[in-house]
């Protein structure tokens, strides 16, 4: 008997509590895989007691799953090997021959993209752009590649690029990254299937959001990577037609890292108290985070594009204490009202008015084991504008801060 694989995602600019949602849901699982981004994603999770920092390895290795890491993925080796090492050696974790990898000189070709443009894009610095770029221009070297003939003469032929952007070449330790990666090289595709067709539960974790997808996200402030439903195919083989449950994430209010349009970003004190309630600072940079109003305009779209039938919703606890809590509800441009079908390219995004419609607030979130009253209004207006069910509303970091709405 098969049963489908589910997909969590973000319905946002990232951040949005994935690593919360995914260490919840995973308990229903026995295989966690990651199809998109590097180590510019980032979630910290406590588990027994130990805190541990994740980048690449999806967390439900602790739990027992099986941790993939698709072909759709950049990978850091070094990076890697310091999540490798909270660990107890026992997970079980395959790696795709096929990710390609973030060389050392791509941080600093990063760097370099970033000096050139008049409007950074504010990356995290990893490397990722290029390792993207590079596997595009047909330069990439990837993970089965450490382990084939032919390796020198491909990062020659890389070093002569990188060289001729006078960016630094830094070799590779080609030697220790091989030690490192050895154990878990896979095939993600045959992994996936093979374990679909014995029955065993899949969830796909996305890394960032909708609105930070190289296509439908604000480009060009963006990532590198298709960053939902989109992604799962492209980055792991699995079939698309076998997803069931798209569960998107998404906080109750808004935030934003790196620039870029942001409509229903707020200033000032409510934002300072947003930002110090939520610890809204970035896990991989510690960037502090732009805030702003939860976006209905910018949900809808998001739901909309990946398909998303459950919303995890989070961090309600954190706009506890409000007088007012605003909503999105629509945007004016040229004197015309948008809440549907809008072009979430940064240049349509610049012009918007952002509509304000303003929700009583709410105390705390739950009073004898009931929602509070004006925060079940508020879900209800959020889940007709995004059109998907509020499935899970989340007030806390740990497991028991959860409510099932069944
Ligand atoms: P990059 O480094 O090339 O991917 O940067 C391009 C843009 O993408 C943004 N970006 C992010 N924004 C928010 N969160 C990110 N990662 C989360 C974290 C993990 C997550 O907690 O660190 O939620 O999955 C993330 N990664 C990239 C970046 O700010 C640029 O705007
Ligand atoms: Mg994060």
């Amino acid at each position: 008997m098969h049963v489908s694989a589910d997909l969590v995602c973000g319905l946002q600019w990232g951040d949005e509590g994935k690593g919360k949602a995914v260490d919840y849901i995973s308990k229903n699982y026995d295989v966690v895989a990651r199809f998109n981004g590097g180590d510019n994603a980032g979630h910290t999770v406590v588990h027994q007691g130990s805190t541990y920092k994740f980048h690449v390895i999806p967390s439900g290795v602790l739990r027992g799953c099986l941790g993939v890491i698709g072909s759709g993925v950049v990978l850091n080796p070094s990076s890697l090997e310091e999540e490798l090492r909270q660990l107890s050696g026992d997970e079980k974790i395959v790696i795709s021959k096929r990710a390609h990898l973030i060389l050392p000189s791509y941080k600093l070709l990063d760097q370099k993209l970033e000096s050139l443009k008049g409007d950074k894009v504010g990356t995290t610095g990893r490397g990722i752009g290029p390792a993207y770029g590079f596997k595009a221009f047909r330069f990439g070297v990837r993970v089965g590649d450490l382990f084939q003939d032919g390796l020198e003469e491909k990062l020659s032929e890389i070093r002569r690029l990188v060289e001729s952007l006078n960016v630094e070449w830094i070799q590779p330790d080609v030697k220790h990254w091989k030690e490192v990666l050895a154990p878990y090289v896979g095939d993600d595709y045959k992994v996936l299937h093979e374990a679909y067709l014995e029955g065993r539960r899949i969830l796909f974790e996305a890394a960032q959001g909708v609105l930070l997808d190289l296509d439908f996200g604000t480009y060009p402030f963006v990532t590198s990577s298709y960053t939902f439903t989109n992604g799962v195919h492209a980055g792991s083989g699995f079939n698309a037609k076998e997803l069931g449950d798209i569960i998107g994430v998404s906080k109750a209010y808004t935030t934003r890292v790196g620039n870029g349009a942001f409509p229903s970003e707020v200033f000032g004190e409510t934002a300072d108290h947003i930002r110090e309630q939520g610890a809204e600072f970035g896990t991989t940079t510690g960037r502090p985070r732009r805030v702003g109003w939860l976006d209905l305009v910018a949900l809808r779209y998001a739901v909309r594009v990946s398909g998303c039938n459950k919303v995890f919703l989070t961090k309600v606890d954190v706009l506890s204490g409000l007088d007012k809590v605003g909503l999105i509800t629509s945007y004016e441009v040229d004197g015309q009202r948008y809440s549907d079908w809008f072009d979430f390219s940064q240049g349509a995004l610049e012009l918007v008015k952002p509509i304000v419609e303003w929700c009583n607030g709410w105390g705390s979130v739950l009073n004898e084991g009931k929602l509070n009253a004006n925060l079940l209004a508020f879900m209800e207006a959020v889940e007709g504008a995004a059109g998907a069910k509020i499935q899970w509303v989340s007030y806390g970091p740990s497991d028991h801060e959860t409510l099932c709405m069944l």
